[in-house]
């Protein structure tokens, strides 16, 4: 059964920072479920990847439609960054209309809950730069991460929300508290159409959630849509873990690293991502509180 995405959870970081008034196209906040991640300083996998000596959190959920239209609606009115791919049109989940300097977004029917594609990891950089600001008509450009050609660029230090690292996906996905790590995101060691979306068996993204939850409470860390992380490959590109809709078996086992994507600004229908939000300096725990806050925000 599928779980909404907007239901509960917040970080209560990015709370403190709204002032702002009412404008034309008032947008609702974007809200995200977190899973804690803890078991501090659990030992790597055999692929090296997966130790984090730090309790974090990660979103249960790819960002989805809804949440990403939210975005577009506060910061792409113009639309300098690119944030929109005309893609998310002609695949029938996110729709523009208007003019630039007046765009606005819309989600398509039935499609809110699906996983956001067509996101370059430039698109998610400003995404994350936008929750830590505050959302609203925050700034996309600096906040977690100082946005330049998409491979310079690591996370400030401190509270922040980010794009995951690798090791803090990788355990997110394939580590299982007192078991060892599984081969799939799903906290399995075998793979079929009705634990996972791949392979085409789903003809298309499914709704987030749609399938059970992993050792750690998250949702389609196998398939569904494949997933940026912070790890710079090769000097050219991101990774990118967990497999897709479209691919095959292999491309979301724990041994598969980003061997279909290049570069940064890199946009496909496969390609999503998530968030997760990671404690500060010297930080042993971070506090999740599961009071809904719901306020209006001003359009970009
Ligand atoms: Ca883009
Ligand atoms: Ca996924």
């Amino acid at each position: 059964m599928s779980i909404h995405p907007f239901a509960t959870g917040k970080v209560p970081f990015a709370a403190a920072c709204f002032v702002g008034v009412m404008a034309s196209i008032a947008t609702a906040e974007v809200q995200m479920q977190w899973a804690v991640i803890g078991n501090e300083g659990n030992a790597a996998d055999t692929t090296g990847f997966g130790r984090v000596d730090y309790r974090y959190s990660i979103a249960r959920h790819e960002v989805t439609n809804a949440q990403y239209a939210e975005f577009l609606n506060a910061k792409a009115r113009n639309d300098v960054h690119g944030l929109y791919n005309e893609s998310m049109g002609t695949s029938n989940n996110i729709v523009r209309t208007g003019a630039p300097g007046s765009y606005s977004y819309s989600v398509a029917s039935g499609r809110g809950d699906h996983p956001v594609a067509w996101v370059s990891f430039m698109d998610s950089m400003r995404f994350v730069n936008w929750l830590q600001n505050g959302q609203g008509d925050a700034d996309t450009e600096t906040g977690t991460y100082a946005v330049g050609g998409g491979l310079s660029e690591s996370r400030a230090s401190g509270e922040r929300f980010v794009i995951a690292s690798e090791d803090e996906w990788y355990k997110a996905a394939f580590h299982r508290p007192g078991m060892g790590y599984a081969v799939y995101g799903c906290s399995t060691d075998a793979i079929s159409a009705s634990v996972a979306n791949y392979a085409d068996f789903w003809e298309g993204t499914t709704a987030v959630g749609q399938f059970a939850a992993n050792a750690y409470g998250v949702f389609d860390m196998a398939g569904n849509l494949s997933e940026w992380n912070e790890a710079i490959i090769g000097g050219s590109a991101r990774g990118i873990r967990g497999g897709s809709w479209s691919a095959s078996e292999g491309y979301m086992h724990s041994g598969t690293r980003a061997v279909f994507v290049d570069e940064p600004i890199k946009e496909n229908g496969d390609i999503g991502f998530r968030v997760a939000f990671v404690p500060g300096p010297g930080v042993g725990a971070i506090t999740v509180v599961s009071a809904v806050l719901v306020r209006r925000r001003r359009a970009g």
